[in-house]
């Protein structure tokens, strides 16, 4: 098992993320870059309960774009259905990084595709992610694996961390708030993420972060997958989470 070094495991625990390169060589990454193409086809096949978002200035009419790949921007839950996307969200070399910070039982609790197409991908506001709709207690055990399929750079849109920001715990919306740059520019303690197609940011539950538009010519799409301990009670009314390693618990998620 490929475990996280003890400084690594130290540096997620203090800094609330951390970069591994080349987790993926780009070749093992072709299968799901094939499914994402064909899942963003105009004529892709209907998953159930995968939600697909379209970029609000494309919605709006405000801006008209060339195919329909060009205007997602996101796509949630799809490797609850479909194969190819849970065989990433299973893969090992995720899984033993997830069991190093979360220990070895696991769950998928949810996964998210951000497509932020050229030219159109939209700003992602500071946040944190357990709040928003994990309904897990407690809610700081969750790690996020976010994936570069393609290079994410501070130009078209890579992750922006607020080191250390996940030690306050879940905080409000309007402290959320404070972190959304004036004149496009984030605060000086923020963290750019730039990685090379296959590398991957691990990021806590509650630690803030951010993305900026995408103002290239050139994708920049990550897949996030959103893993839970076992040991969480899941507060929702409807979850659906798969176990990835260990065991599972009465009453928990
Ligand atoms: O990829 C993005 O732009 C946002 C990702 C994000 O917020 C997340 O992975 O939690």
């Amino acid at each position: 098992m490929a475990r996280l070094s003890a400084e690594q495991a130290e540096r997620f625990r203090r800094d609330g993320y951390l970069i591994v390169d080349g987790l993926f060589d780009t070749e093992s990454l072709e299968p799901l870059r094939r499914r994402i193409r064909r899942l963003a086809a105009p004529d892709a096949p209907a998953l159930a309960n995968a939600k697909r978002q379209v970029e609000p200035r494309v919605e709006a009419g405000e801006l008209r774009v060339a195919g329909y790949a060009a205007s997602l921007r996101k796509m949630a839950h799809v490797a609850f259905e479909d194969p190819v996307f849970m065989a990433h969200a299973r893969d090992r070399r995720i899984a033993d990084i997830i069991e190093s910070l979360l220990g070895p039982d696991i769950v998928l609790a949810q996964d998210q595709l951000f497509m932020k197409p050229p030219r159109v991908g939209s700003r992602q506001a500071f946040h944190q992610d357990s709040p928003l709709g994990f309904h897990l207690d407690p809610p700081d055990l969750m790690v996020t694996c976010w994936c570069a399929l393609d290079e994410a750079t501070i130009a078209n849109g890579c992750l922006w961390m607020i080191p250390g920001s996940h030690h306050d715990g879940v905080t409000d919306r309007e402290r959320w708030q404070r972190y959304e740059p004036a004149g496009g520019v984030e605060p000086p303690e923020a963290r750019p993420i730039e990685l090379a197609p296959g590398s991957c940011s691990f990021h806590h539950g509650l630690i803030l972060h951010a993305s900026r538009p995408n103002l290239t010519d050139r994708p920049r799409c990550g897949y996030a997958t959103h893993y839970a301990s076992a040991r969480c009670r899941f507060r929702g009314e409807r979850g659906d989470h798969v176990t990835i390693r260990g065991r599972r618990f009465p009453g928990c998620v």
